[in-house]
């Protein structure tokens, strides 16, 4: 590696990601995985909730794609803040000179729009897809198709959980009091639970109205987190579909609110702010060193 290497920081609601441009030219770095663990250290390395990585698209339908890496190193399918960092980052860096731009990921090809002002994009909409509750698709163990106020057994404790597949897997439990709830106990346990074979985002939703909904979040792979974008959307599904919440709703995460509506059309769509914090450079000797271990 003769050349240090540049990113870029970036948050939404404070869930914040090292963004790495490999738009221009590939990306020199063997072990991804290894390379989050170490990067997204926030007393070894640059610290995040974890590694987006822009691309040129495979589909001739997508303007980019994104990648997304965990700071434990697993790859997520789909990521609702670090979506709206990259669509900021590739519209302020001129890596796409549109408004509306398809970005390709490994749940799909989403479409995002900026928000700007001036030059800056101070909000990006996202259609995030149609969730899917279907088991199979979460992908959750069980007989029943779905697993909707389904109880599971969480060290002798039942807790009633509802299953979303926003193209990552959610488990959402409700509650009265978010404010209460041991997330950094419970919520690893979820994650890990034996249900989810591929584990799972945990979100414990407090439901303020019917167009209010307070959420907590421990993020598969990144533990508590700040906000989670597809997080909120699941949020909102599980309380629409067990009769908790409208379609439209604010989801208030400790570190800010986004808006969801789950439209008729069958599409979640997500509006929030996002900001671009510094850039810089990953120097020689750390990567040599973090990649030699
Ligand atoms: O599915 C997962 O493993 C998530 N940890 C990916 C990251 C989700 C994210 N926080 C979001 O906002 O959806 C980026």
């Amino acid at each position: 590696m003769e050349m240090p290497l540049h990113f870029y920081k970036l948050h939404g609601l404070g869930n914040d990601y090292i963004l790495l441009d490999a738009v221009k030219s590939p990306l020199q770095i063997e072990r991804l995985d290894e390379f989050a663990r170490k990067v997204c250290s926030r007393h070894f390395g640059v610290g995040s909730d974890g590694v987006l990585i822009a691309m040129p698209p495979t589909s001739g339908d997508a303007h980019l794609r994104m990648r997304i890496i965990n700071p434990d190193g697993s790859e997520a399918e789909m990521c609702g803040n670090g979506i709206r960092c990259l669509a900021k980052w590739a519209y302020e860096h001129g890596r796409v000179k549109r408004s509306v731009m398809h970005i390709e990921t490994l749940a799909g090809i989403r479409t995002v729009r900026v928000v700007t002002r001036g030059r800056s994009v101070i909000s990006v909409e996202v259609n995030m897809g149609i969730p899917s509750l279907k088991r199979s698709d979460i992908p959750m163990r069980g007989d029943k198709e779905f697993a909707i106020d389904e109880e599971i057994v969480v060290d002798g404790q039942v807790i009633k959980v509802t299953a979303v597949s926003m193209g990552n897997p959610h488990c959402v439990i409700f509650v009265e009091d978010v404010t209460s709830v041991p997330v950094d106990v419970l919520g690893p346990k979820i994650e890990f639970h034996p249900a989810f074979p591929n584990r799972t985002n945990v979100e414990f939703v407090q439901v303020i109205s019917s167009d209010r909904l307070k959420v907590r979040v421990w993020e598969r792979g990144a533990g508590a987190t700040l906000a989670c974008g597809t997080g909120a959307c699941a949020s909102l599904v599980a309380s629409v579909v067990t009769g908790r919440a409208k379609r439209k709703a604010t989801v208030y995460l400790p570190g800010g609110s986004l808006e969801v509506h789950w439209s008729e059309d069958g599409q979640v769509y997500m509006k929030g702010p996002v900001e671009e914090v510094f850039e810089g450079d990953i120097n020689d000797a750390w990567l040599s060193a973090a990649l030699s271990k």
